[in-house]
């Protein structure tokens, strides 16, 4: 069975996140698909539905606080109001545009992991490391572990290679399955692929060995494609 999740970034509103959830339940509940399904909206849109049969609403982010005063942040106490029970974190756009240092990272991850959230951990190296071969990619992705309870049981992988992300450039098969397996040599968890995933690769992406399910972005916002996505990794 796999793990299939849509990052909605920073995209569409409350009423085209609610049709989006009503429509990919209606999807799931007629065609008895066990998948497991989460969905990414934005912060102003987490109160749709935290739970639907099978389908699983988490936040993209929030701080490592239940409330206070981080100007723009939001903590617990907004995340329990609308049941919402599991957050990625460490997301290469967290990482690089809004320069989240790994000690932040790591602090959060302990805070949200220590309330027992189910955690989507992102990780992934950046072309130019990319380019020095898969050593320097493993160790570079190895750094990013610092701080992290690798062992924390309601833990959830996500490779994403930031050069693939959004850039319509999936990584190959060799590329996926090489640091896949060195990853899960490690770490015992289930590890999904990130990074331009779309309705026409995710059979093949999601039929290798060490994957067990994607992280989807641009490929899911439309809804059509989304459940054809999800179709796609029966
Ligand atoms: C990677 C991915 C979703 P995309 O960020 O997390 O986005 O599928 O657009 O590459």
């Amino acid at each position: 069975m796999a793990i299939i999740a849509s990052n909605f970034k920073t995209n569409h509103t409350r009423k085209s996140t609610a049709d989006f959830i009503n429509n990919v339940n209606d999807f799931l509940n007629t065609n008895s698909i066990s998948e497991d399904v989460y969905v990414f909206p934005t912060a102003t849109s987490l109160d749709t539905f935290a739970t639907v049969s099978n389908l699983t609403l988490g936040a993209q982010n929030a701080y490592a606080t239940a409330n206070g005063s981080f100007t723009g942040e939001i903590g617990t106490e907004q995340l329990d109001e609308f049941g919402i029970k599991t957050i990625l974190i460490g997301h290469s756009e967290r990482r690089h545009v809004l320069n989240e240092s790994q000690e932040e990272i790591a602090k959060k991850f302990s805070f949200y992991s220590e309330l027992g959230y189910k955690v989507i951990y992102c990780i992934g190296e950046p072309l130019e490391v990319k380019e020095q071969g898969l050593e320097q990619t493993l160790e570079y992705i190895y750094e990013q572990f610092v701080g992290i309870d690798t062992n924390y049981e309601n833990l959830i992988l996500a490779y994403e290679p930031v050069w693939a992300i959004g850039t319509g450039v999936t990584a190959t098969n060799e590329d996926i399955k090489s640091v896949h397996s060195a990853i899960k040599a490690r770490i015992a968890k289930p590890l999904l692929y990130g990074g331009s995933v779309k309705v026409a690769n995710v059979r093949e992406i999601c039929s290798l060995d060490g994957v067990d399910g994607a992280l989807i972005g641009t490929a899911s916002w439309k809804v059509e494609d989304f459940k054809q996505i999800i179709e796609n990794t029966k």
